[in-house]
Formats: C-alpha cells, sequence, structure tokens
C-alpha cells in the first residue's frame, strides 16, 4: 500500500474567521482588551471526505473543513471565543487539553455541559493563561469522533515575541483506515485490554511521509502534537542538525539537546528548536526506526541566529511539597480478556478498585479524590499494569516531581506517561474548583473503564 499526498476531495469548508482579523486571522486579537461577547472564530464541525489513500475516500469528520483540524490561535492572557457549530449527525463537544479554564468551558457531557445536539451552536468563551501548544476534541464517543478526525491544535503564544523567527506545527495522528481508505474499527476489546487499538496510517498535518521544507541555517521552532487515540511516538531525528527541547506539554523546560527517542504518547506534545542544515539536506522525523516524514532544508534568506533564551514560565502555582496531603492512584487491569468478536464496550481498567462506566451519566457525581481548594497535593501514581498510560488531568496542571524508572527534572505538564509498572509522583496545587476528569489518554482505555472524575470545592 502506498499513500501519497492527502487531497480533499469533497465537504463543507467550515471556518470564517470574523472579527478583526486581517492576513488569514493569526493577529485578530489586535486591537481588543476584554471582549467577551462575540467570537473570534467560528469553527464548524462536518462530515469531510478525504483521500488519505490514493484514489479512495474517506468518510472523516472534520473542524474548520481539515483534518486535523485547523489551527486556532490566541496569546497567552487573552480571551479565546469559539462559536461551535455542530452540523454533523451526532451529538458532540469540545474539551480543550491543557487549557486550565473555568468547568463549564470543559467540554464534558453531563459534566460542564450538556452535548452540543446536530445543528446546534455552543459558545466557548475563556481566558488562556498559558502559552504553549494545546490541541482541541471532542469528549463524546471518543474512540469514533476522534478517530474520524476530531482533533485539532491550539497554539497560545507568549505575550512577548520570543527568539523563534520560524516555527511549523506538526500534528500526528495515526488513522485506523485500510487499503481502500474505508475506517476500520476505533476500538476492538481485545486490543483496548491490551495497549489500544493502534491506526494504520501515520500522518503528519494529515499527509503521509510528508516533505517538509524548512530554511537552511535558521532555528525553527518546531511544535510536535500527538493527537492519535492510541499510538506513542519513540520521537527522534536522523541527519544533520540539532535540536534542543524548549517546552514539554505546553510548560517551558530549560532548554536541553533532544537525545535518543523522546516517548510522546496520545496527548502530549512537545517543543523543539531545530538547527536547520545547510540547503539540500535532509531529516528524518522517526517514530523509533520507522520515518514519519521527512524535514528538507530549502535556501533561505536572513542570517543565522544563536539559540533563543528558554521561553518565559508560565503562571502555574507552585506546590507547597513540605506541606502537601498524599493521595494514591493505583492504575489497574481488571484482568479479564474479551472473546474475539464482542462488541459492547467492557469494563477492563480501573482507578482505585473503579472502572469509569462511559454509558453512565451520574460517574461523575461520584468522584475518587475530593481536593481542598487552595490546598497542595502530591499524587502518587502507581501503574500496576503492563501498558503505559497517559494520565491527563483538566484544568489544572501537576508538576512531575519523581519516579522509580527514571530520573525527573521536575516540570509541569497536563499529561504524563506512566511506564508499565512505573510509579510516579506528580504534585499540584488544587487552584481550580470544579469536577474534573482525569484519565488514560489511550481513548480506548479511557472507554473501557480507566477514567476518574476529581472534585476541587
Ligand atoms: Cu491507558
Amino acid at each position: 500500500m502506498s499513500f501519497t499526498r492527502r487531497q480533499i476531495l469533497a465537504g463543507l469548508s467550515g471556518l470564517a474567521v470574523v472579527g478583526l482579523g486581517v492576513g488569514g486571522g493569526a493577529r485578530y486579537w489586535l486591537g481588543r482588551k476584554e471582549a467577551p461577547s462575540g467570537h473570534d472564530y467560528e469553527l464548524i464541525a462536518a462530515p469531510l471526505d478525504l483521500e488519505l489513500v490514493p484514489g479512495h475516500q474517506t468518510p472523516a469528520w472534520a473542524f474548520g473543513g481539515a483534518a486535523p483540524g485547523m489551527e486556532l490561535r490566541a496569546r497567552q492572557g487573552e480571551w479565546l471565543r469559539v462559536r461551535f457549530i455542530n452540523k454533523l449527525a451526532v451529538p458532540t463537544t469540545i474539551h480543550w487539553h491543557g487549557i486550565r479554564l473555568p468547568l463549564e468551558m470543559d467540554g464534558v457531557p453531563y459534566v460542564s455541559q450538556l452535548p452540543v445536539l446536530p445543528g446546534e451552536h455552543f459558545d466557548y468563551r475563556f481566558r488562556v493563561p498559558d502559552a504553549g501548544s494545546y490541541w482541541y476534541h471532542p469528549h463524546v464517543n471518543s474512540s469514533e469522533q476522534l478517530g474520524r478526525g476530531l482533533v485539532g491544535p491550539l497554539i497560545v503564544e507568549e505575550r512577548e515575541p520570543t527568539g523563534f523567527a520560524h516555527e511549523r506545527t506538526l500534528s500526528l495522528k495515526n488513522w485506523h483506515v485500510d487499503e481502500q481508505g474505508g475506517f476500520l474499527p476505533f476500538s476492538v476489546p481485545r486490543e483496548a485490554a491490551r495497549n489500544g487499538t493502534l491506526g494504520r496510517l501515520s500522518t503528519i498535518n494529515g499527509e503521509a511521509n510528508p516533505i517538509l521544507d524548512l530554511p537552511a541555517g535558521q532555528i525553527v521552532r518546531l511544535r510536535l502534537l500527538n493527537l492519535d487515540n492510541t499510538a506513542t511516538y519513540r520521537l527522534n531525528l536522523k541527519g544533520l542538525g540539532e535540536a534542543r527541547i524548549y517546552a514539554l506539554d505546553g510548560n517551558p523546560v530549560e532548554p536541553r539537546p533532544l537525545g535518543e527517542d523522546y516517548w510522546l504518547g496520545p496527548g502530549m506534545r512537545i517543543c523543539l528548536a531545530l538547527r536547520v542544515p545547510a540547503a539540500g539536506e535532509e531529516i528524518a522525523l522517526r517514530d523509533g526506526p520507522v520515518r514519519l516524514g521527512t524535514l528538507r532544508a530549502v535556501p533561505a534568506e536572513g542570517a543565522t541566529v544563536g539559540w533563543p533564551a528558554a521561553l518565559p514560565a508560565n503562571p502555574v502555582a507552585e506546590p507547597d511539597l513540605a506541606n502537601a496531603e498524599k493521595l494514591n492512584f493505583n492504575f489497574e487491569w481488571v484482568g479479564t480478556t474479551p472473546a474475539a468478536g464482542e462488541t459492547a464496550a467492557p469494563s477492563l481498567w480501573q482507578i482505585n478498585g473503579v472502572a469509569w462506566d462511559i454509558n453512565d451519566k451520574t460517574c461523575a457525581d461520584r468522584p475518587i479524590a475530593r481536593l481542598k481548594q487552595g490546598k497542595s497535593y502530591i499524587f502518587e501514581l502507581k501503574n500496576m499494569t503492563q501498558y503505559q498510560h497517559p494520565v491527563h488531568l483538566h484544568g489544572m496542571s501537576f508538576k512531575v516531581i519523581a519516579s522509580n524508572r527514571r530520573k525527573i527534572i521536575p516540570y509541569f505538564t497536563d499529561t504524563f506517561l506512566l511506564g508499565r509498572n512505573e510509579r510516579a509522583q506528580v504534585a499540584l496545587v488544587a487552584d481550580n474548583p470544579g469536577t474534573w476528569m482525569f484519565h488514560c489518554h489511550v481513548i480506548d482505555h479511557m472507554e473501557t473503564g480507566l477514567m476518574a472524575a476529581i472534585e476541587v470545592a
């Protein structure tokens, strides 16, 4: 099977940038101070046929006429106002992964809002407190909705210009399609009981094995986002050129070399600075030994510059470790392997002995932990399974402080890839009131039990 460039064959082109937009809409906030009414983006979810496999159509679902969805941008500290219009035949929502926002904007059905029904719209309006690379996706029937393409990048720019003159967003997604472009099952119980159900066609920005041109001799900010349901990418670069890590999952880190294989689990992001080699050189962006795409250096104007300074820290509260309360969270496998052909969503995983039932609208009424607002906590995350779980918390960022399996340089994140049998400690200040989802971002682990609610009041 050979895949070439994606072509959009049909479908609704769904997005309009309104209001103050100039030059493609990326600078729509110019001149606006605080205006919670109206909207900056009109974002439509609608069916869209894609040519992921040459000569065949894939009946995808798209945000803003593209899958992955169109890139939304905002500036740190300002409002992001999105009028979301559902032109799908099914109910849905939008969750803003990694954004610290009020509960009613969080996009979780029956917890923060009712599902947005076909033909309805919903206005999402919130301030974006942190700069970095984030993303958006539904929180309804997630295996299918994310699987069909409802995922998109959300970039929050720093308040002040950084030292980067060039940047690219690379959204990684592995599609569940066969050789005719038809969708394969997004979740198969016997796979959900193991690593999760993998897709078969790896893409960057919707294209299999693309060639991406970068300016020779320049330093480029590469925002790599894992928007996949299941796959953990073991990212590495092969070729000339030097890469340094500048941010993990939206939060700046002290710049350091990329090194070998960075494990980027579902929902996670990494921001690299890449010194692009001389024109004509190529760098392979790889998942382990497998090439995902090619970065090609092309002649460029402009003098070469040095490495940018570290990005400014986000205003995330520092947990008080000396006085923090410790809470244990055990991630367990229930221990039944579904028979081949079994179709109902089985209960396969648990957190602290409780499996989330994706069909029960009242699960969030029974939070597995109740945190006191303003207090610091240390979560002891214990993976009692043979599979890794990207553990994600809504509403708040947490600081990874320790692991029994690897050396940790403490950093803030919203998603931590908890390795098999790993024990890790993360800490946070419970500073955002609400009922927040706490779940594995392997979507079919989440839908077969590995989700819980944590209350902050
Ligand atoms: Cu998992």
